[in-house]
């Protein structure tokens, strides 16, 4: 049956669309939290399985909570490989990364639609005042062996307003079980939680906080862009969408939480005490035992939740997971927004995710290259200079320049080029002191971004003057046309 409600209305509706889709396994058998069903969504992650929805988890309280994994994810079939990200948005299962990018950040300029407040919501369902729950006791995942805790937070949104109520930040942060009623947050610098925090801090009090999980999805999208400062996610979204989200006050403090929400925590993130964080399976899948940081800990006063509530887990680590479809789709998408706005020669920027979004490829206009008169060494450095400069880029240090013939979306086709195409030191030119990425492994890279061209001479001159010997380039459309009719009756495998 065909869900009732567009999948980007509320988690509920994206969950089932999943589910009509075909996209979702059911697991009805006996899940451990701690660890197995971690290893399970590792799994789907590795080789882009269906998301698993997990409804019967050792230890969960009766109908509290189901848990979906992989939220975000690849689908198995190549035609369909961003759709779980596509329905984020109510986008067709086909669409691509880029389509899926230009509609998350169409016209970002304009005015934010503020979130619609209502009276109340499903969300209200239940409501478990304080030492009514008792969090240690939760499904709550042990999601990789060296973990320092359960991670309850990890594709929720973290709501919290400056003093003086002028902005109001949602960010995807981690956070971890600390006590029957209390969390660790992932609180650092530069984040805007961690600004907004500072500016409690400064006026003496706790701040009043929220962590809303299984969100309208299009929320944790908004959520998890680096947004300039001041600029609320929750209005940048409702403009996006056209329509404001609804959301409702919470039972102890004013923060406004999405209406459809599956669970929100609400309480204060103390300025005062912290508790060790960490260590937690990263994005770049390095994980460092016993590493730990002190981070504020957030005491919980109430939750509510609807009934039958599903929490939704990413568990990061190697490709490919949410942190790297969503990173691909909005850092790729702010980046060529960087490039649009410094007036470079390029049309598009593409993160590749299979270097655990690392590099990103450059699709360079050639024909303006060469309007322009510039070799290659003066493109690297505009290149590099400006899109480097800025904070999308920080996680990135490698930057292949590609001609209109590479589909930068195509890790193959990248690797062609630059393979090729790019020779050592001379196509290179290596910048320092560029912003660095602290979830990196390598910690800083500041003293070494590359900019690698990828053009061959020609591409500067007069243009592409090379066919490629592939099936695409070296054989005229009718044979084409009829080794693909003719293909799967020969006995070769279905044609892709
Ligand atoms: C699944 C997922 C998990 C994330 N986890 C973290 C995290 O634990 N800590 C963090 O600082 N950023 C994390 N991020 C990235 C932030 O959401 C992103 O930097 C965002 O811009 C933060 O919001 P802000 O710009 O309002 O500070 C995560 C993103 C995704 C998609
Ligand atoms: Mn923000």
């Amino acid at each position: 049956m065909a869900p009732s409600e567009p999948p980007h209305s509320s988690f509920r509706a994206f969950v089932e669309t999943l589910r009509s889709d075909g996209d979702i396994i059911e697991i009805d058998r006996s899940i451990d939290p701690h660890l197995e069903c971690g290893a399970i969504i590792r799994k789907v992650c590795e080789t882009n399985d269906k998301a698993p929805l997990f409804t019967n988890l050792k230890n969960a309280k009766s109908g509290f909570f189901d848990i979906l994994g992989a939220p975000g994810s690849l689908r198995p079939k190549p035609q369909e490989r961003f759709g779980r990200l596509a329905r984020h948005l109510g986008m067709p299962a086909t669409s691509s990364l880029r389509q899926i990018s230009e509609e998350l950040l169409k016209d970002a300029e304009k005015e934010g639609i503020e979130p619609k407040k209502v009276a109340t919501g499903p969300r209200k369902e239940h409501v478990l005042k304080k030492g009514e729950f008792d969090i240690t006791q939760w499904a709550a995942p042990l999601l990789h062996q060296d973990d320092g805790g359960k991670y309850l937070q990890t594709y929720g949104i973290n709501i919290a307003t400056t003093p003086d109520g002028s902005w109001t930040n949602w960010s995807v942060n981690r956070a971890q079980v600390h006590g029957k009623d209390s969390l660790v947050v992932y609180v650092a610098e530069p984040q805007h939680i961690w600004q907004v925090h500072e500016m409690w801090k400064k006026e003496g009090k706790d701040m009043p906080f929220a962590i809303a999980f299984g969100v309208p999805p299009p929320a944790v999208l908004a959520s998890s862009m680096a947004l300039p400062e001041n600029m609320s996610e929750g209005a940048f979204i409702g403009a996006q969408l056209g329509s404001p989200l609804e959301v409702v006050k919470c039972e102890t403090n004013d923060i406004l939480v999405p209406a459809t929400s599956e669970i929100v925590l609400e309480g204060v993130l103390s300025i005062t005490e912290t508790a060790p964080e960490g260590p937690f399976g990263e994005m770049h899948n390095y994980l460092y035992p016993g590493e730990t940081h002190e981070r504020p800990v957030f005491h919980v006063h109430a939750v509510t939740h609807r009934d039958n509530a599903i929490l939704p887990v990413s568990n990061c680590g190697r490709i490919t997971d949410e942190t790297h479809t969503i990173f691909g789709l909005i850092k790729g998408g702010e980046m060529r927004q960087i490039a649009k706005r410094r007036g470079l020669p390029v049309l598009d920027i593409a993160v590749c995710l299979e270097t655990q979004t690392t590099w990103a490829a450059v699709s360079i206009d050639t024909a303006r290259v060469r309007e322009l008169g510039w070799n290659s060494e003066k493109l690297r450095e505009e290149v590099g200079e400006a899109i480097y400069s800025e904070k999308p880029a920080a996680p990135f240090h490698r930057l292949i320049l590609c001609g209109p013939d590479i589909d930068i979306y195509d890790f193959q086709d990248v690797m062609f080029a630059y393979s090729t195409r790019c020779r050592p030191s001379a196509d290179e030119t290596v910048f320092k002191g560029k912003r660095a990425f602290v979830k990196s492994p390598l910690r800083d890279d500041s003293s070494g971004k590359v900019v690698d061209d990828a053009l061959l001479p020609a591409e500067y001159t007069h243009g592409q003057n090379w066919k490629r010997a592939d099936f695409n380039e070296s054989f005229p459309e009718s044979v084409k046309e009829k080794v693909k009719s003719e293909w799967e009756s020969m006995g070769f495998k279905k044609w892709s």
